[in-house]
Protein backbone atom coordinates (compact mmCIF):
# COMPACT_ATOMS: atom_id res chain seq x y z
CA UNK A 1 0.00 0.00 0.00
CA UNK A 2 1.29 3.42 -0.87
CA UNK A 3 1.62 5.96 1.84
CA UNK A 4 1.59 9.64 0.61
CA UNK A 5 2.66 12.41 3.27
CA UNK A 6 0.81 15.78 2.22
CA UNK A 7 0.27 19.32 3.97
CA UNK A 8 -3.04 20.62 4.93
CA UNK A 9 -5.39 20.80 2.62
CA UNK A 10 -6.31 24.09 2.71
CA UNK A 11 -3.24 25.69 1.66
CA UNK A 12 -1.02 22.96 0.07
CA UNK A 13 -1.49 22.90 -3.50
CA UNK A 14 1.54 20.69 -4.37
CA UNK A 15 0.08 17.63 -2.04
CA UNK A 16 -3.26 17.89 -3.77
CA UNK A 17 -1.63 16.78 -7.40
CA UNK A 18 -0.57 13.56 -6.79
CA UNK A 19 -3.40 12.94 -4.48
CA UNK A 20 -6.29 13.89 -6.84
CA UNK A 21 -4.34 11.35 -9.43
CA UNK A 22 -4.00 8.99 -7.43
CA UNK A 23 -7.84 9.32 -6.06
CA UNK A 24 -9.41 9.85 -9.49
CA UNK A 25 -7.19 6.36 -10.91
CA UNK A 26 -8.36 4.90 -8.00
CA UNK A 27 -5.04 3.88 -6.72
CA UNK A 28 -5.29 2.75 -2.93
CA UNK A 29 -2.89 4.40 -0.89
CA UNK A 30 -2.75 5.34 2.63
CA UNK A 31 -2.55 9.37 3.82
CA UNK A 32 -0.70 11.06 6.32
CA UNK A 33 -1.31 14.80 6.73
CA UNK A 34 1.59 16.63 8.67
CA UNK A 35 0.35 20.05 9.72
CA UNK A 36 2.68 23.10 8.77
CA UNK A 37 4.34 24.58 11.63
CA UNK A 38 4.01 21.67 14.01
CA UNK A 39 7.95 21.51 14.35
CA UNK A 40 7.92 18.32 16.20
CA UNK A 41 6.14 16.00 13.33
CA UNK A 42 8.31 18.06 10.53
CA UNK A 43 11.39 17.39 12.02
CA UNK A 44 10.01 13.78 12.26
CA UNK A 45 9.55 13.52 8.33
CA UNK A 46 11.81 15.63 7.21
CA UNK A 47 13.98 12.43 7.81
CA UNK A 48 11.72 10.57 5.49
CA UNK A 49 11.66 13.61 2.63
CA UNK A 50 14.76 14.13 1.36
CA UNK A 51 13.78 17.52 0.46
CA UNK A 52 12.22 17.75 3.94
CA UNK A 53 9.17 19.22 1.55
CA UNK A 54 5.17 17.46 0.90
CA UNK A 55 4.12 15.89 -1.09
CA UNK A 56 6.45 12.22 -0.94
CA UNK A 57 5.07 9.24 -1.27
CA UNK A 58 6.32 5.71 0.07
CA UNK A 59 6.45 2.71 -1.41
CA UNK A 60 8.25 -0.24 0.44
CA UNK A 61 11.72 0.70 0.47
CA UNK A 62 11.21 3.71 -2.13
CA UNK A 63 10.73 6.68 -1.60
CA UNK A 64 9.77 9.43 -4.33
CA UNK A 65 9.30 12.99 -3.25
CA UNK A 66 8.63 16.31 -5.61
CA UNK A 67 5.07 16.26 -7.40
CA UNK A 68 6.02 15.04 -10.45
CA UNK A 69 8.20 12.70 -9.37
CA UNK A 70 5.45 10.93 -7.72
CA UNK A 71 3.54 11.23 -11.03
CA UNK A 72 6.14 9.84 -13.51
CA UNK A 73 6.48 7.04 -10.68
CA UNK A 74 2.93 6.18 -10.44
CA UNK A 75 2.99 5.94 -14.65
CA UNK A 76 5.74 3.13 -14.50
CA UNK A 77 3.47 1.27 -12.13
CA UNK A 78 -0.01 2.30 -13.56
CA UNK A 79 -2.28 2.65 -16.60
CA UNK A 80 -4.28 5.92 -17.29
CA UNK A 81 -1.70 8.09 -15.09
CA UNK A 82 -1.04 10.30 -18.85
CA UNK A 83 -3.10 9.93 -21.91
CA UNK A 84 -2.41 6.60 -24.24
CA UNK A 85 -2.60 8.93 -27.68
CA UNK A 86 0.92 10.16 -28.20
CA UNK A 87 0.17 13.36 -29.15
CA UNK A 88 -2.01 13.61 -26.46
CA UNK A 89 0.62 12.49 -23.82
CA UNK A 90 3.43 14.56 -25.26
CA UNK A 91 0.79 17.52 -25.25
CA UNK A 92 -0.17 16.85 -21.40
CA UNK A 93 3.12 16.12 -20.39
CA UNK A 94 4.53 19.64 -21.62
CA UNK A 95 1.33 21.56 -20.00
CA UNK A 96 1.93 19.56 -16.39
CA UNK A 97 5.99 20.88 -16.97
CA UNK A 98 4.55 24.23 -17.79
CA UNK A 99 2.73 24.02 -14.77
CA UNK A 100 5.47 22.71 -12.49
CA UNK A 101 8.04 24.63 -13.43
CA UNK A 102 6.22 27.89 -14.77
CA UNK A 103 3.48 30.28 -13.41
CA UNK A 104 5.19 32.18 -10.65
CA UNK A 105 3.38 35.47 -10.76
CA UNK A 106 -0.46 33.10 -10.20
CA UNK A 107 1.99 31.15 -7.45
CA UNK A 108 2.60 34.11 -5.88
CA UNK A 109 0.01 36.69 -5.81
CA UNK A 110 -3.04 33.58 -5.42
CA UNK A 111 -1.43 30.99 -2.96
CA UNK A 112 -3.79 28.61 -2.30
CA UNK A 113 -6.70 28.74 0.30
CA UNK A 114 -9.47 26.75 -0.35
CA UNK A 115 -11.47 27.99 2.20
CA UNK A 116 -11.45 31.63 1.55
CA UNK A 117 -12.71 34.01 -0.88
CA UNK A 118 -10.25 36.57 -1.70
CA UNK A 119 -10.72 40.29 -3.76
CA UNK A 120 -7.25 40.99 -4.85
CA UNK A 121 -6.18 44.97 -4.62
CA UNK A 122 -4.70 44.73 -7.91
CA UNK A 123 -3.49 42.80 -10.58
CA UNK A 124 0.11 43.01 -11.68
CA UNK A 125 1.10 42.79 -15.23
CA UNK A 126 2.97 39.49 -14.22
CA UNK A 127 -0.22 38.07 -13.02
CA UNK A 128 -2.33 39.29 -15.76
CA UNK A 129 0.30 37.89 -18.00
CA UNK A 130 0.03 34.27 -16.41
CA UNK A 131 -3.42 34.49 -16.44
CA UNK A 132 -3.95 34.87 -20.00
CA UNK A 133 -1.41 31.98 -20.96
CA UNK A 134 -3.53 29.73 -18.22
CA UNK A 135 -6.81 30.23 -20.18
CA UNK A 136 -4.67 29.97 -23.55
CA UNK A 137 -3.34 26.50 -22.66
CA UNK A 138 -6.23 25.44 -21.26
CA UNK A 139 -8.35 26.59 -24.22
CA UNK A 140 -6.22 24.63 -26.75
CA UNK A 141 -6.17 21.27 -24.39
CA UNK A 142 -9.72 21.37 -24.44
CA UNK A 143 -10.34 22.07 -28.11
CA UNK A 144 -7.65 20.14 -29.71
CA UNK A 145 -8.54 16.82 -28.02
CA UNK A 146 -12.49 17.32 -27.14
CA UNK A 147 -12.56 17.77 -23.29
CA UNK A 148 -14.08 17.10 -21.25
CA UNK A 149 -10.42 17.02 -19.27
CA UNK A 150 -7.18 18.89 -21.02
CA UNK A 151 -6.08 15.95 -22.81
CA UNK A 152 -9.19 14.17 -23.46
CA UNK A 153 -12.04 12.41 -22.49
CA UNK A 154 -10.52 11.51 -19.24
CA UNK A 155 -8.92 12.85 -16.12
CA UNK A 156 -5.40 12.53 -16.46
CA UNK A 157 -2.01 13.46 -14.61
CA UNK A 158 -2.05 17.30 -16.67
CA UNK A 159 -5.67 17.83 -14.61
CA UNK A 160 -4.11 16.84 -11.60
CA UNK A 161 -1.41 19.55 -12.10
CA UNK A 162 -4.08 22.09 -12.91
CA UNK A 163 -6.35 20.50 -9.56
CA UNK A 164 -4.87 23.84 -7.51
CA UNK A 165 -5.63 26.58 -10.21
CA UNK A 166 -9.22 25.47 -10.07
CA UNK A 167 -9.38 26.31 -6.14
CA UNK A 168 -7.34 29.26 -6.69
CA UNK A 169 -9.60 30.47 -9.35
CA UNK A 170 -12.57 29.99 -6.73
CA UNK A 171 -10.51 31.74 -4.02
CA UNK A 172 -9.73 35.00 -6.10
CA UNK A 173 -12.36 34.54 -9.26
CA UNK A 174 -9.29 35.90 -11.68
CA UNK A 175 -10.98 36.20 -15.46
CA UNK A 176 -11.07 33.55 -17.34
CA UNK A 177 -12.68 32.70 -20.42
CA UNK A 178 -15.81 30.79 -20.90
CA UNK A 179 -14.59 27.56 -21.90
CA UNK A 180 -11.82 27.74 -19.13
CA UNK A 181 -14.22 28.59 -16.07
CA UNK A 182 -16.60 25.49 -17.54
CA UNK A 183 -13.23 23.23 -17.37
CA UNK A 184 -12.63 24.23 -13.37
CA UNK A 185 -15.99 23.72 -12.51
CA UNK A 186 -15.73 20.93 -13.77
CA UNK A 187 -12.52 19.77 -11.78
CA UNK A 188 -14.08 21.60 -9.07
CA UNK A 189 -17.31 19.15 -9.20
CA UNK A 190 -15.41 15.82 -9.25
CA UNK A 191 -15.46 13.76 -6.18
CA UNK A 192 -12.01 13.60 -5.25
CA UNK A 193 -12.03 17.31 -4.97
CA UNK A 194 -14.99 18.23 -2.83
CA UNK A 195 -13.79 15.92 -0.55
CA UNK A 196 -10.93 17.31 -0.33
CA UNK A 197 -12.93 20.61 -0.13
CA UNK A 198 -14.74 19.24 2.73
CA UNK A 199 -11.75 18.24 4.66
CA UNK A 200 -9.69 21.53 3.54
CA UNK A 201 -12.78 23.22 5.58
CA UNK A 202 -13.30 21.05 8.50
CA UNK A 203 -9.21 22.30 9.04
CA UNK A 204 -9.33 24.34 11.86
CA UNK A 205 -6.04 25.11 12.36
CA UNK A 206 -4.12 28.20 10.64
CA UNK A 207 -0.67 28.76 8.96
CA UNK A 208 -0.04 32.20 9.55
CA UNK A 209 2.84 32.37 6.96
CA UNK A 210 -0.16 31.50 4.52
CA UNK A 211 -2.39 33.94 5.23
CA UNK A 212 -0.48 36.73 5.59
CA UNK A 213 0.91 35.86 2.12
CA UNK A 214 -3.17 36.53 1.09
CA UNK A 215 -3.45 39.74 2.97
CA UNK A 216 -1.02 41.22 1.25
CA UNK A 217 -2.33 40.87 -1.74
CA UNK A 218 -5.73 41.28 -1.04
CA UNK A 219 -8.91 41.36 1.21
CA UNK A 220 -10.56 38.13 2.40
CA UNK A 221 -14.35 38.68 1.70
CA UNK A 222 -15.63 35.36 3.14
CA UNK A 223 -13.68 32.38 4.89
CA UNK A 224 -15.63 29.19 5.12
CA UNK A 225 -13.52 26.87 7.68
CA UNK A 226 -14.03 25.87 10.52
CA UNK A 227 -12.91 28.02 13.69
N1 LIG B 1 8.43 21.12 -6.26
C1 LIG B 1 7.91 20.49 -5.06
C2 LIG B 1 7.42 21.55 -4.12
C3 LIG B 1 7.03 21.03 -2.76
C4 LIG B 1 6.73 22.14 -1.76
O1 LIG B 1 7.18 23.29 -1.90
N2 LIG B 1 5.99 21.79 -0.72
C5 LIG B 1 5.65 22.72 0.35
C6 LIG B 1 4.19 22.58 0.73
S1 LIG B 1 3.00 22.89 -0.51
C7 LIG B 1 6.38 22.35 1.63
O2 LIG B 1 6.61 21.20 1.89
N3 LIG B 1 6.71 23.33 2.45
C8 LIG B 1 7.27 23.08 3.77
C9 LIG B 1 8.65 23.59 3.94
O3 LIG B 1 9.21 24.15 2.96
O4 LIG B 1 9.16 23.44 5.05
C10 LIG B 1 6.83 19.48 -5.47
O5 LIG B 1 6.36 19.55 -6.61
O6 LIG B 1 6.49 18.57 -4.71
Amino acid sequence: MYRLYIGNKNYSSWSLRPWVLLRELEIPFEEHLLRFGDTAVWDRFRALSPSGKVPFLVDGATTVWDSLAIVEYLAEHHAGVWPQDPAARAWARSAAAEMHSGFGALRSSCSMSCGIRVRLSSTPPALAGDVARLSALWQDGLRRFGGAFLAGPRFTAVDAFFAPVAFRWQTYGFALDRESVAYAKRLLELNSLQQWYRDALAESFRDAPHDAEVLAVGSVTADFRST
